[in-house]
Formats: C-alpha cells, structure tokens, sequence
C-alpha cells in the first residue's frame, strides 16, 4: 500500500493553521506552568488550565483564514502579538506577582517605571523559547508552504464556530467549578486560571471600555446634588465623643462571616461560642452595636472594606473593588495621612485577590502585608489563606514597627465558608443540626474569637492597647438562605420567615475607645455609618466629605438600615424582597405608607451613592482640609516570594559567602 502525503499546496493552510494552534497551545500551557502560580486545586482545574488557551488560539488564528494571499504573514503577525502579549504578562509577573492590566498600562509612574529601571533583570536568554513557534512558522512558511494559498473562506467560519463551541465549553465548566466567575470578578488569577491569560485580557479591556463610558457621562455639575443631599441629611456629631480619640493609633478587625446570632449563643453543652466577644460586650470595655448590618453585595469582603473606608455603598452587581479601583476616592487612609497617620492593611491571602493590590492605592494605603510577609505553610494555612492564629501572632512584629499614629486593617480568614477545621486547630464541638456547613461554623467562629483574644493580650503587653482604638466588625452573611432548616434549629424557631432572614444579616460591631466606657447600643445601622462615627471620634468632622453615612453615636443618627439590593430594617418595619413586614411580629404589614417612607429614602440614597460611584464624581470634589493622595505614589512589593528579588537576594548572599570564603583564606 503506498502512503499518499498531504498536498500541501492545496490543503496546506488548514495544516499551517493545525501547527500553529497545536505549537502555540503547548507553550502557553508551558507558560502556566513555568511562570505564574495560580493555586490549581483540583482535577477539574487541571484540565481547564490545559484546554483554555485553544480557544483563543482557534480564534485569533482563525482571522489569518480570511486572508488569500497574505494568510501566512497574518497568521505569523498573530503569532508575534499574542506571543509579545504572553511575554509581557510573563516578565510583569515575574516582578509583580500579577498580571497586565489596561491601568497598569495606562499609569505613567509606578509600574511602569519600576518595571523599567529592572525589565532587563527580569529577562533571561532562555525567555526566547517563548518566541519559538514564531520563528518555526516563518520557517515554513518559507519552505514547506511557500506555495500556500486560500481558495475560499468556510474554512474560516468553521474555525469560528469550532473556537467558539470550545470557549462556551470552557466557561460551562469554569462557572460549574467557580460560579459568577465573569459577574464576581474575584481575582486576576482566578480569571486566568479558569480562562486564560489571553481571555482575560479581553474581560479587561471590555470592563475598562464599560466604565471609561459611564466616567466620560459625567461632569463637575453633578457633584452639586451629592453635596445638597449630604447637607441634608448630615447627623452631627455628638459632643459627648466627638474627638475623644483625637491622635490615637487606628485597628480595623473584619471578622470573617461573623453573624451576630453567635454573640452570647452557647452550644447544647452550654459552652459559649465566643466567650472572649461576649466578655465585651457584658463588661463595657467596648461600644457594642447589637442592631448593626452587613451592607455588601457580591463583592462580600472586599464590599464591606469598601463601605468603612468611604462610607459609600458598593455597587449592586460585581465587586467595586475590582470595577472601580481607577476612581477618585477620598477614603479613610488618605484623609488621616493628612493628620501624619501611617496606614496598613495586614491579610493572609494573595494581594491580587478582590483586585486590593490596586484598590488599596486608590484608597491611599501606604503599605499592604498580604501572603507574600506570612509564613504560608500547609499547616498554617487553609481555604483561602492563613489560619487567623498565626495570622496575628505573625502581624504583631509587623504592627509594632509601624510608625504611630497608624491607622491598620486586619482581614481574618478563618470564619470562611464551608468553615472547614483542621482538626489539630479545634476541640470544640460542632452544631448538631446535622447540616454540615452550619454546625462546622460554631467551631470556626469559635476558633477567631480565640484568635482575636490571643491578639488583644498581645496589644496589651506591647502597650498598644491603651493608645488605639479597636473597630470589630463582622463582615457579611456566613451562612446563606441556602441553610435555612438547619438555622431554624439553631433559633429555635418553626422556620426562617422573612422577617428573621433580614434579621440575620445583623453582624456585630465593636468598637472600644481607651479611657470611653462601653455600653450595649441599640439603635439600627449599617457598616456606612462606622465612617463618620470614627471620624468623630477622631476628632474630624465628616461633614464635607461626601459619604453616606450616619454617625452611630449621634443624638441625630437615623434608626435604620438599607440592604444593597434595596430592602431595609429598622426597629419597626422591615422591607424584604419590596414586601413590609412589622418589625416585632414578623407579619406582613397591610398599609405600606410607613414603609414606602423609607423605602423612598433609601432609594435615593443608593442612587447618589451609584452616581458617585459610576461616574467617579469625587474626582470633581475636594473637601477642606483634605490633602489628594495619587495612587501612583503606593506600590507593595513583597518582602520575598518574588523571583527578581529572590534571586537578587541569593546573589548577594552568594557573594557574602564568597567573600567570607576568599578573606579566610591565607
Ligand atoms: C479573601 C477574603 C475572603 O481575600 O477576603 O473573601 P470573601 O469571599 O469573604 O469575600
Ligand atoms: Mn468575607
């Protein structure tokens, strides 16, 4: 039997074509797996890590079909931009543990600049293997296909349908693993791993498009609304607190899913959850807020940060941490670098998660410890990051070398969704509801009250203490309507009804001021209003900054609280899903005129908030006293982890050794 070989000159564009995908396909894959560390977890993650760059191979390969003549030139030109495109994301992780964005393109000085001085550090000569495909297609485009030619074009539609069919697979099996992957946003990362580095370019670019629209909508004239609803609607502070914190250290705690129901709830033993939180709250030490809501949407952690440091709520679809991290804010850092306070956020996880590598610039951090400054080992760590125990013992060096005033976050993780102990790390029991993700949360949210006790004794004996002022705060829901059965159990009641599903979106809040005597606090609020009542405490009036909230400690403060989706809750009537309800029975309430009134209220409240937000009015406001920060001023890079650097550090230590050997010698 004779073997016939292909015609090349006939069929020869569909064979270039197959090389050039299956050749590119390889060396991304190989990319991934030299160059970025992007957390693969399971199998399925595997499997979509290997596929996903054939799609966008098939795709933008498949315009260089629509060429007669030129198709190899197009193809090969393909080649170079995605190639230049994988590189650039290569050498930019090498140094940022991140990758490219329009922004990052976009900034003048940091980035860029910081890459510029060391792009060839970051460069080695092997790095031409990124470029090999390349140079193999221009080699046979010049020899075995010299002769190539296209006849007609149903090649290119069926490349099209083909590179389309494998994306749509491709994402099926991303949102099956990730949901709300495109909606959420979550993490650079994340995007990249489950779509790859040349998919999530376009999202980046799209989004960018998006919003540089909505932005460019906007005009200085709009600002004046916001300042008359503000003035409007303004509490003053009371004179009882206002500046009895004035020049004091700052500590945020985000409690990670921490739901006020557990605040005094004992287990069937009768062991309490979270005795030392409880012990506050019974011994006046700290204001505790018992009538105090979470207010994030889908961005959850990353929301709440949002709504404390601006006062502004965040967007209802998506995470506006990573959406709008290019706007103008006037947030909390930024205004007390003006009064010579240092700022910090401390985090266990990855800085790129919730986009905070860049947020955090805007918002004016002057420095971020994320997971690059833990000791991140498989017994440390679990689920999204580090366990909250060695998460604050690791902080308290770092937190003491601050310079003071500071004004610092800590983002616990521990308390995270499925609550899932090691079990070295608890001996309390679980619930026994007999729902798994329910009765593992008692021994989660058991776990950081311990934590947050370990850190408060380490406060004290560093005499932190009695010079910073501690604002606790659960952050959002930890569990969801989807366990409704079981968290009747926990209640006590028949079933979750409306009224009690609004009900326990109440997280808790501290907040404990050295030399103020804490008391138990009714009133209604949301996590808006902890702005203007630090501020005031700090002794700087918020009224001419353009945030939303209402100071909780104010003779003036407002009883209620809106929810994100635009429901709300106040001591006597709660709307859920646009139905009103009575606040102390839980029963749907006949006339709507009482809820209408607020409703109306809020309606306009998350309006202005929307149109700050969207159309970046702050960059058109400067409020008195206030020193603009730029972003551009901030970069966190790690301390170690980083290739360029480690590699800088081991040449050095090289060298140390080498010297100390050669001045040994006789
Ligand atoms: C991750 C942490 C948890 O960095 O903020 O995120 P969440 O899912 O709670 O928003
Ligand atoms: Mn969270």
């Amino acid at each position: 039997m004779r073997i016939r070989l292909p015609n090349i000159k006939d069929n020869g564009h569909i064979a270039l074509f197959a090389i050039a995908v299956v050749l590119f396909w390889i060396k991304t894959y190989a990319a991934y797996q030299i160059e970025f560390t992007l957390g693969i977890d399971n199998n399925l993650q595997k499997f979509l890590l290997f596929i996903n760059p054939l799609s966008s191979a098939l795709f933008f390969f498949g315009f260089a079909l629509l060429f007669k003549k030129r198709m190899k030139m197009i193809l090969i030109l393909t080649n170079f931009i995605l190639s230049f495109l994988l590189y650039a994301n290569i050498a930019y992780y090498r140094f940022f543990s991140d990758f490219i964005t329009v922004p990052v393109l976009m900034s003048t000085k940091t980035n860029a600049g910081q890459l510029g001085d060391s792009a060839l550090s970051l460069m080695s000569p092997f790095d031409i293997f990124y470029f090999t495909d390349f140079f193999i297609l221009i080699v046979l485009s010049m020899t075995l296909f010299k002769k190539v030619t296209i006849e007609n074009k149903k090649s290119f539609k069926v490349v099209l349908l083909f590179s389309i069919t494998v994306f749509l697979f491709n994402l099926g099996l991303a949102e099956k693993d990730r949901p709300q992957l495109l909606s959420r946003s979550f993490d650079r990362n994340y995007l990249v791993k489950y779509l790859g580095a040349y998919n999530f370019t376009i999202y980046d670019v799209i989004q960018n498009i998006k919003s540089s629209g909505q932005r460019a909508l906007a005009d200085s004239s709009d600002i004046t609304e916001v300042e008359n609803y503000r003035k409007a609607n303004f509490s003053a502070p009371n004179p009882e607190y206002y500046g009895k914190a004035e020049g004091m250290n700052v500590i945020y705690i985000a409690m990670e899913s921490l739901q006020s129901f557990i605040i005094d709830y004992k287990m069937p033993d009768g062991q309490e959850v979270t005795p030392f939180l409880n012990s506050l709250v019974h011994s006046n030490e700290a204001f505790y807020f018992e009538n105090f809501f979470h207010q994030t949407g889908q961005g959850k952690t990353s929301d709440a940060e949002f709504l404390l440091e601006n006062g502004l709520y965040p967007m209802a679809q998506g995470a506006v941490f990573v959406n709008k991290a290019q706007n103008t804010y006037q947030a909390m850092p930024a205004i007390l670098k003006g009064k010579g306070y240092y700022s910090a956020s401390f985090h266990g996880n990855y800085k790129t998660f919730w986009n905070r590598n860049v947020m955090y610039k805007a918002l004016g951090y002057d420095q971020f410890f994320d997971a690059e400054y833990y000791n991140m080992t498989e017994e440390n760590t679990k689920n999204y990051g580090l366990k909250d125990k060695p998460f604050f013992t690791e902080s308290i060096s770092m937190l003491k070398d601050l310079p003071q005033p500071f004004y610092t976050k800590f983002l616990t993780l521990s308390n995270h969704f499925p609550f899932e102990m090691d079990p070295q790390d608890t001996d309390f029991p679980a619930g026994e509801t007999g729902n798994k993700v329910v009765d593992q949360y008692f021994q989660s949210a058991h776990y950081m009250d311990e934590a947050i006790e370990q850190f408060f004794n380490d406060l004290k004996a560093s005499g932190l203490y009695d010079n910073t002022v501690i604002v606790m705060y659960g952050d959002h829901y930890g569990i969801s309507e989807n366990h409704n059965e079981a968290m009747a159990k926990v209640l006590g009641v028949e079933e979750i009804t409306p009224a009690i599903s609004a009900g326990l979106q109440r997280v808790p809040l501290f907040i404990h001021v050295p030399g103020v005597k804490g008391s138990v606090q009714e009133q209604y609020g949301g996590q808006v209003d902890v702005r203007s009542t630090i501020l005031h405490l700090l002794g700087i009036d918020s009224k001419d900054y353009m945030e939303l909230g209402s100071d909780l400690l104010s003779k003036e403060h407002r009883n209620w609280a809106l929810f994100r989706n635009g429901d709300f809750i106040s001591s006597e009537i709660i709307q859920v899903k646009g139905k009103c309800y009575d606040a102390k029975t839980g029963e749907l309430v006949e006339n709507t005129a009482a809820c209408q009134e607020i409703a109306d209220k809020i309606n306009t409240e998350l309006q202005i908030s929307d149109e700050i937000v969207y159309k970046d009015l702050l960059r058109f406001y400067e409020p008195e006293g206030y020193t603009p920060i730029d972003p551009q001023d901030f970069e966190y890079l790690a301390p170690k982890g980083n290739k360029a650097m480690k590699e800088e550090k081991n040449a050095e230590e090289a060298e140390a050794i080498n010297e100390a050997e050669t001045s040994e010698q006789p």
